[in-house]
């Protein structure tokens, strides 16, 4: 999908723009270009006025999605928002060591999570917490990790979503070697066949982890989905700082197709992210997904961007929120009324509030818990260490400390 031509080169400039003290107000307004508009080849099927879009292509991926099916994906989108800003206010109270916000990702996690079938296998970072509760993870269960207790105890083989990974893009070799054991297992194929996904962002495209993940998967034809969120930061650093093409074009030169959706738009995410999954499990795959997004929120709570970032940036991106596109959408039709906006607004205050509530009680998980989901089967070396562990806590009165 990437001739040559299409390259982008960087502009002649008077000094390293990255050592520049202060950018000049073109370097401003090409930044301010670059993050908010997708580019032509960006598949959307909801624009951010809530207008439906014909796209030949892809139509037919989302044409089963009723009424119903739409509200369901905004209520999704919702109670995760919900359950996200909570989580950030528990950090600002010292109840979580940390958060990592989704906010403005909302639709590009719901519209992957829920193309996503029952037997697919999830690989997420640290920023997933949509993905996680189309998987079925509870939100209290997300807090543990958080706080710094819990390494993310649910299993991991039930749910078909892998613990989270805080080391960007370890998780992209991970996911290529599990797609590779579908692969060699015969579970491609047909339309039953088994695919997997992997979740990244922008800045893990500059990792060699997910550069030999794209090799991997590439040449045994690994039915995976290289799903990355571009929310156009990787913490401080804009994306044109790790590529100088769309990140999507990168895909040709590994020899697979990549693909650029508006990750703002739910149903083109999910129309994009269903036809992927297909190509792997006809043994077509991998494929990238670029999701063009953008992170409305700082990177952690222990991050402040206005240090680094312009406030026009995210003033022009709340024009296009994920969520207020489809109540819209939704309202215009007349497929909601106030009754179902109502509800799922009660629907995220309890859940609100449950989360609250779980981590105010927040149970201190035993501590030889961490040495539990290591190997699937059991190690002498991990024993050891165990014990030694253990018995080095015992030594303090009453074995806690
Ligand atoms: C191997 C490694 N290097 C550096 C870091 C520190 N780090 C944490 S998040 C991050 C930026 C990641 O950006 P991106 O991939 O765009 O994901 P996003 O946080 O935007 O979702 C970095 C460099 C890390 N966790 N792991
Ligand atoms: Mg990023």
């Amino acid at each position: 999908m990437s001739s040559p031509e299409q390259w982008t080169h960087p502009e002649p400039r008077e000094g390293p723009a990255a050592t520049a003290a202060a950018p000049t107000s073109e370097q401003v307004i090409a930044g301010l270009r670059a993050t908010s508009e997708g580019g032509p080849e960006l598949v959307q099927l909801l624009t951010p006025e809530g207008e439906r879009v014909e796209n030949p292509e892809f139509d037919q991926y989302v044409a089963d999605v009723t009424a119903q099916d739409l509200r369901s994906l905004y209520r999704d989108m919702v109670l995760v928002r919900r359950a996200d800003r909570e989580g950030n206010a528990l950090q600002r109270q010292g109840q979580l060591g940390i958060w990592v916000p989704l906010l403005g990702q909302e639709a590009a996690q719901i519209g992957a999570g829920r193309a996503m079938r029952p037997t697919d296998m999830a690989f997420p970072s640290y920023r997933e917490h949509g993905v996680a509760w189309c998987r079925g993870i509870d939100p209290k269960d997300l807090l543990g990790i958080f706080r710094g207790t819990d390494h993310g105890s649910w299993d991991s083989t039930e749910k078909r979503f892998h613990p989270y990974t805080i080391v960007i893009g370890n998780q992209v070799l991970n996911a290529a070697g599990y797609a590779m054991g579908q692969r060699f297992e015969g579970k491609v194929g047909d339309d039953d066949g088994e695919a997997t996904m992997v979740f990244f962002g922008d800045g893990a495209t500059s990792q060699g982890d997910v550069h030999e993940g794209f090799v991997w998967a590439a040449v045994y034809d690994a039915p995976l989905v290289f799903f990355c969120q571009n929310n156009q930061w990787a913490i401080s650093e804009p994306t044109e700082r790790q590529s100088r093409l769309p990140l999507y074009q990168r895909a040709r030169g590994y020899g697979f197709p990549g693909i650029r959706v508006d990750g703002n738009d739910v149903l083109a995410t999910l129309a994009v992210t269903r036809w992927a999954l297909d190509q792997c499990r006809h043994g077509n795959g991998p494929v990238l997904i670029e999701a063009f997004t953008y992170r409305m929120d700082a990177h952690t709570t222990t991050d402040d961007p206005t240090r680094y970032r312009h406030s026009d940036e995210l003033e022009a991106w709340k024009l296009k929120d994920p969520i207020e596109r489809v109540r819209v959408n939704l309202v215009r039709h007349g497929d909601a009324d106030q009754d179902f906006f109502d509800s799922v607004q009660a629907d995220a205050d309890a859940l609100a509030a449950d989360l609250r509530e779980f981590c105010f009680n927040m149970p201190q998980p035993p501590t030889e818990q961490m040495f539990d989901h290591v190997y699937a089967e059991a190690s002498p070396f991990l024993d050891a260490q165990r014990d030694e562990f253990l018995a080095y806590h015992a030594e303090f009165a009453g074995g806690e400390h």
